[in-house]
């Protein structure tokens, strides 16, 4: 078996120290931390929701999982970073009312981190009048929106319209993503743009602050 399917292997076992042992040496033998990200880690994830899916794993069991990446994750973190170290903007990010999945918003803001931007995180299940609050009292350039679940997507517009009606929405980007989210879907919600990962989040929001 390969260095990154074992890597896989050991994220769907859920064995965080034995993961972190894993990358660490992927590491140490020359494997880039972008390849282990993408090519172990979250198509790792990619197999638990399957197994999710059809009943092969249950809830803690994907806990487990969940905590081991994002374990994983804070190995590669410098690694990741591209070294810009001035600040480019100032961003909110949070996971939309209703949904608790945060792996990804925390691998958006890595990015974002590391292309120089100061990130305020607000967490998980955030309510349309929190994020217009962290507005008022933070001034961002962009506010990002995330969201897993299909069922909390609608959550997404309500929160870009109570923006919007709190005046807030001049002078402010909005961008949406997630699993379930795509470009039709940002379009018809009124946001100015949609990252399909973490990496495209990044150039997103440094080529909304050129415009
Ligand atoms: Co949940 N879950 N989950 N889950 N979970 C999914 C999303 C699901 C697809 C699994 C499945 O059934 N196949 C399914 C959703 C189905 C649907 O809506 N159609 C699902 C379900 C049903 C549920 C529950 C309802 C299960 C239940 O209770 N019966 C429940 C809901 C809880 C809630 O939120 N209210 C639930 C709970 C959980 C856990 C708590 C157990 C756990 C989350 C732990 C955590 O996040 N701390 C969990 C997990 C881990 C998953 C899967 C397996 C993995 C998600 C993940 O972390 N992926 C997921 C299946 C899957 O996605 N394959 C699943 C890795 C991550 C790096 O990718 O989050 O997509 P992702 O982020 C990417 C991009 O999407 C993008 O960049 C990221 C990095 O490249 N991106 C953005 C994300 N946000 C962005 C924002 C941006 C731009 C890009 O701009 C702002």
């Amino acid at each position: 078996m390969s260095q990154l399917s074992t890597i896989t292997e050991t994220l769907i076992s859920g064995d965080g120290e034995a993961l972190q042992k894993l990358v660490q040496e992927a590491l140490d033998a020359g494997i880039p931390a972008n390849t282990i990200l993408n090519d172990a880690l979250i198509s790792g994830m990619d197999i638990v929701g399957a197994k999710m899916e059809c009943g092969d794993m249950f809830i803690p069991e994907v806990l487990m999982a969940a905590q081991a990446m994002s374990e994983s994750v804070e190995i590669l973190k410098p690694l990741l970073a591209d070294g810009q170290s001035s600040v480019v903007g100032k961003v909110i990010i949070g996971t939309v009312k209703g949904d608790l999945h945060d792996i990804g918003k925390n691998l958006v803001k890595m990015m974002l981190e590391s292309a120089g931007f100061e990130i305020i995180d607000l967490g998980v299940d955030i309510s349309p009048e929190d994020f217009v609050k962290a507005i008022i009292d933070n001034k961002p350039d962009i506010v990002g929106l995330s969201a897993l679940l299909t069922t909390t997507m609608p959550m997404m517009k309500k929160s870009i319209q109570t923006i919007e009606e709190s005046g807030l929405r001049k002078n402010l980007k909005i961008i949406v993503g997630g699993a379930p989210v795509n470009q039709a879907f940002a379009d018809e919600i009124g946001a100015d743009g949609y990252a399909p990962d973490a990496g495209a989040a990044s150039k997103l929001a440094k080529s909304l602050l050129q415009q």
